[in-house]
């Protein structure tokens, strides 16, 4: 069956074509794990799901913080289409705190600041977000035209910083859209600026809880974060930092002060992760809050890991009462849902984590694949000796990450991991990648192209289709219902013990409907 599909599909592009695309078409088995191809270039020509390097680096890290104002150098479309598009959510605690989030800064260039260089209107624009707003701090993200006319973003950044006597912390991004193959590469290049200019910066210890967390790779899309602020404030545990839902600048400033990392989207943020590991001696651990079971399981490392009775039975208590709610929800849409397929090609970890959603619904995912996930993400971080560094990669800048002698503290002894790791998978700097938790003979497929999109749904008709806006219509003008798992429609949160209650739902609901026996496909 599989080959069917690959065949079909690998014959009606030309031959160079074909030959790339089979090896980003995988036969999934998770006793083996076959190799994917992953993270390169998309062939020209092709109608690809994936989004820029702009996008990853000032869209995806960095938007979800409220107090930054981050700056578009570029023309005005890319800032307007990054303009509040993800529906990452924030809540100022209180009314006087800024809060960026609405507005839309751009320098908005012309042709003639291509022609003759765009670095004195960007002076001009921080100037005036200075006056207007007083930021604690300023990011300046570059767009494709201002790598090719060389604007020096860096250097502006570190003037307008000396203008303001170094009050306000201001930096720039070379987050050129083409810089790297495609957000993945962003969300590389935001890693390494939030490490240089301002984590560390700030040995406050805020809260007074015993057990001081971070929680990486979470962004608050659809009210995600505050479900999850919501258990861990139940649980007593203290998050210092969320890279990057509902965050703040001191949030990141702090982030070090916390004894544990969570990891929750391994593909945008594990660089912070591994860094605050080298620098500061916090370990990680990979969680994944999406899902009623998922979550629970990751409460429960918390507890291991800090090896607190007391703990331990808080988040006991918790689980109980929260998965009440979470059964009597279930059992009330399984029969709507139970037997049904999906399909999810979404971004770099959610085709991953959402399996765990729908099969909590009785939902099969029969194919899945990421936009721009790397070969870690689908084959686990074991083979991350054997990935080749090409000349795409090169293009991210390789900062130098060293153990910070003051500051660095062990947290736990590699013993004691060890323990944990064997008592409960504690996924101690590890990643187990997509396949191993998919069924032998399902679909893996990289970088989907629109074309192949169309062939699944033709031979395959899964009942429900998880993608993105470009998507949507066309697929549900085919008869099979598509849910956004970018930004959940105008829905969520779906993350946590509700927001799985949220998801059933939704799911319930667009999967029973009869409205798509009423549509036609194109090729019937
Ligand atoms: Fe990570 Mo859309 Fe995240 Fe993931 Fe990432 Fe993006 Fe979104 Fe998607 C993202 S950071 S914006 S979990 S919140 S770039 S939904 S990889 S593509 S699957």
């Amino acid at each position: 069956d599989l080959e069917k599909f690959r065949d079909e599909v690998v014959e009606k592009y030309p031959k160079k074509v074909g030959r790339k695309r089979a090896k980003a078409i995988i036969n999934n088995d998770p006793d083996t794990i076959p190799q994917i191809q992953a993270n390169i270039r998309t062939i020209p020509g092709i109608i690809t799901q994936r989004g820029c390097t702009y996008a990853g680096c000032k869209g995806v890290v960095l938007g979800p913080t409220r107090d930054i104002i981050n700056i578009t150098h570029g023309p005005i479309g890319c800032g307007y289409y990054s303009w509040l598009t993800r529906r990452n959510q924030t809540k100022p605690e209180t009314e006087a705190e800024a809060n960026f989030i609405s507005y839309c800064f751009s320098t908005d260039m012309q042709d003639s600041n291509i022609v003759f260089g765009g670095e004195d209107k960007l002076k001009q624009a921080i100037r005036e977000a200075v006056e207007l707003f007083n930021p604690k701090a300023i990011g300046v993200f570059s767009t494709c035209p201002v790598g090719l006319i060389g604007d020096d973003v860096h250097n502006v950044a570190k003037q307008m910083m000396a203008e303001y006597d170094n009050k306000i912390n201001i930096f720039g991004f070379s987050c050129e859209g083409y810089r790297g193959v495609s957000q993945s590469a962003g969300h590389h290049i935001a890693n390494n600026q939030l490490y240089k200019h301002l984590i560390g910066n700030d040995d406050t210890v805020n809260g007074a809880a015993k057990y001081r967390i971070n929680l990486l790779g979470e962004y608050n899309i659809g009210g995600d974060s505050f479900v999850l602020e919501e258990i861990f404030k139940k649980c007593g545990i203290e998050l210092v930092a969320t890279f990057s839902g509902n965050s703040t600048i001191s949030h990141f400033e702090q982030a070090h002060t916390a004894d544990l990392s969570m990891v929750m989207c391994h593909r945008s943020i594990n660089y912070v992760a591994e860094m605050l590991e080298t620098s500061f001696g916090i370990p990680w651990i990979k969680v994944n809050f999406i899902g009623a079971d998922a979550t629970a399981k990751a409460l429960r490392k918390v507890a291991a890991y800090f090896e607190d009775e007391e703990l331990k039975a808080k988040v006991e208590e918790v689980i109980a009462e929260e998965m009440a709610a979470v059964d009597m929800a279930r059992e009330a849409v399984l029969p709507k849902t139970n037997g049904k397929t999906s399909m999810l090609f979404v971004g770099g970890s959610r085709a991953h984590h959402y399996q765990e959603l729908f099969s909590e619904l009785g939902i099969k995912t029969i194919a899945a694949g990421y936009e721009f996930g790397h070969r870690d993400d689908y084959e686990g971080r074991r083979v991350l000796p054997s990935i080749q560094v090409d000349a795409d990669t090169r293009n991210i800048e390789e900062i130098t990450v060293t153990k910070d002698e003051k500051r660095f503290k062990e947290r736990i002894t590699k013993e004691k991991i060890e323990e944990l790791e064997k008592a409960i998978d504690l996924e101690y700097n590890e990643y187990g990648g997509l396949m191993a938790d998919m069924e032998k003979g399902a679909l893996i497929i990289d970088d989907l192209s629109h074309y192949e999109m169309d062939k699944l749904i033709e031979l395959y008709h899964p009942d429900i289709f998880c993608a993105g806006i470009k998507e949507k219509y066309v697929v549900q003008k085919m008869g099979v219902p598509l849910k956004q798992l970018h930004n959940y429609d105008s829905g969520g949160p779906y993350a946590g013990f509700k927001g799985a209650i949220n998801f059933y739902n939704d799911i319930a609901m667009m999967v029973s409907t009869s409205i798509w026996k009423e549509l036609k496909a194109p090729w019937e």
